[in-house]
């Protein structure tokens, strides 16, 4: 999508590094980390938000989640417990507004989060 920054990283556009890339998804360091891992699972094609998942992108949202697994694996924080959370809306704290899933780990968590 066009003026998408998410869509214009996920297509290479940005010079930026990611740690795993496969056909569906691009995985790179957030640039505001909030933990000592904290990665961004975005999927490659524009869909802006949670309420704009339709049934048939099921297995896209399988697949972040199987990625998710295999990230916390490489960054060795699967033994120790790790979240991954997508922000919705104003009030969830969407800021992008490119469906994206944080991956974050390394050190204990708080819940309820802020
Ligand atoms: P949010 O859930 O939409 O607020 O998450 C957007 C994230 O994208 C946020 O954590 C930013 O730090 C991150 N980010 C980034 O990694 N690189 C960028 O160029 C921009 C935002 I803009």
């Amino acid at each position: 999508m066009k003026d998408c920054l998410f869509c214009k990283i996920a297509a290479g556009e940005m010079d930026t590094d990611f740690v795993y890339e496969d056909e569906k998804v691009v995985v790179f360091e957030d640039i505001n980390p909030q933990a000592p891992v904290h990665l961004l699972i975005v999927p490659k094609r524009h869909i802006s938000d949670l309420n704009s998942l339709k049934p048939e992108d099921g297995d896209l949202i399988g697949h972040v989640y199987q990625i998710a697994k295999k990230m916390a694996a490489k960054f060795k924080i699967a033994e120790s417990g790790y979240r991954l959370v997508s922000n919705c809306g104003d009030n969830g704290g969407q800021t992008v507004y490119h469906i994206h899933f944080h991956l974050l780990g390394g050190r204990e968590l708080q819940w309820p989060p802020g």
